[in-house]
């Protein structure tokens, strides 16, 4: 195995608008910077794969149709790409962020080079993220065949320590998962105080608060409470929300907002790229999810001093300290969550000060230059121990 300095990675994800595939691209485009060879693969290109360099590549997955496939078989697909790009471009590894059907497809990848005319090593590092583990994974029909890709990963991660403990217990597997958390580019995710009041008043001509929720539209992150929290706020303080994502709940959040008359005040700005724009005019996050691993969104807005109104669910707590860099409370618990943003909305000085703690908080522990390191250390001790 060539240990040399820069390596050569490929990297599978989800490519559509969600956590783990914006995780994904974002550490893709960071380990190119620090100029190691990487190779994106997947059925159609990364959302945040915008940054052209030489050292960053993208194989799309091309999956055959044939009138006797009711199911196109991707993993089958991904599998045999994953193969050919790494003979091709002599990869050092494969790094799968979501298990199912990623750790299955660099599973067989692996076996077909190691059995192939030139026989060669390709370990691969599987990134758990949440779904995978507390949804997909506990589904019967896939529990087995992601424990079983799971242990026969030549290296696993865990973006929380709640999200390791949930794998060790719930699928009882038998290899050590080390825990590299989410990170932050906190020169890109900051608040740029020169555009700031002129870009607030496109959304906020009067001077209103503005507040902010990201994500996917799953039902898991609750978009209609989103809604209910924002209806109370606005009562007490002249306020936006801004929805940056899309997705099936949509629907039911614009109805909510028009049943409250209150959808002239409720911005669904759709899937954006440069979500780091948006967050960075915001003043408070809303993220009252069912359960989130990590909570990206959260961190990303801290970054750019915005305050998390979050939920006390799986790995937040590990992000956010409540009272310190954001606010937490139960799941549904809409009026706390409420209160918690309009007492701070409606104190510049203790607004300004918490998204201040916000940014150190996010800087201190979560910052590319902080985490991008682990990965590498990690992929070399896969390495080592596969050579
Ligand atoms: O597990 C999911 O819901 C999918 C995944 C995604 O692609 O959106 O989200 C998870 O991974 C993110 C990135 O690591 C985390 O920030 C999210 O908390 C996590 N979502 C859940 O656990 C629900």
């Amino acid at each position: 195995m060539n240990m040399r300095e820069s390596l050569k990675i490929g990297i599978t994800c989800y490519p559509t608008y969600g956590g783990s595939g914006v995780v994904a691209t974002e550490l893709g485009l960071e380990l190119a910077q620090r100029g190691h060879d990487v190779h994106f693969i997947s059925y159609a290109q990364p959302i945040r794969l915008n940054r052209p360099a030489a050292n960053i590549h993208y194989h799309e997955v091309e999956v055959s149709r044939y009138p006797l496939f009711d199911y196109p078989p991707y993993d089958l697909a991904l599998a045999t790409r994953m193969a050919e790009v790494s003979e091709l471009y002599d990869l050092d590894l494969l790094h799968v962020h979501y298990a199912i059907p990623h750790s299955v497809s660099a599973m067989l990848a692996r076996q077909m080079l190691a059995a192939g005319p030139k026989p060669r090593k390709l370990p691969f590092v599987t990134t758990l993220h949440g779904t995978d583990i507390t949804l997909v994974g506990q589904d019967r029909s896939y529990l087995p065949i992601t424990r079983y890709s799971i242990e026969q990963s030549d290296g696993v991660t865990a973006i929380s320590q709640y999200l390791r403990e949930r794998t060790v217990r719930e699928f009882e597997v038998k290899n050590h998962i080390e825990v590299i958390y989410n990170f932050v580019n906190c020169d890109v995710y900051c608040r740029d105080e020169k555009t700031f009041a002129e870009r607030r008043a496109e959304f906020a001509p009067n001077g209103e608060r503005i507040l902010i929720h990201v994500s996917n539209f799953r039902p898991v992150k609750r978009i209609t409470d989103v809604i209910e929290i924002f209806d109370r706020v606005r009562k007490k303080i002249p306020s936006k929300l801004l929805l940056l994502g899309d997705g099936p709940d949509r629907s039911p959040a614009e109805w909510l907002a028009v049943q409250k008359g209150i959808h002239n005040d409720v911005i669904f700005l759709g899937k954006r790229e440069q979500v780091f724009e948006t967050l960075g005019i915001s003043d408070v996050l809303l993220m009252p999810s069912e359960l989130e691993s990590f909570g990206l969104a959260a961190l990303e807005a801290m970054a750019c001093e915005v305050v998390p109104v979050a939920t006390r669910v799986g790995g937040v707590p590990e992000v956010i300290e409540h009272e310190k860099s954001g606010f937490l409370a139960d799941v549904g618990d809409i009026e706390t969550m409420a209160r918690y943003a309009i007492d701070i909305l409606k104190d510049e000085t203790r607004l300004r000060a918490m998204g201040k703690q916000c940014r150190a908080a996010a800087k201190a522990r979560f910052c590319t230059t902080k985490i991008i390191p682990h990965y590498e250390q990690f992929y070399r001790r896969v390495m080592e121990r596969s050579s």
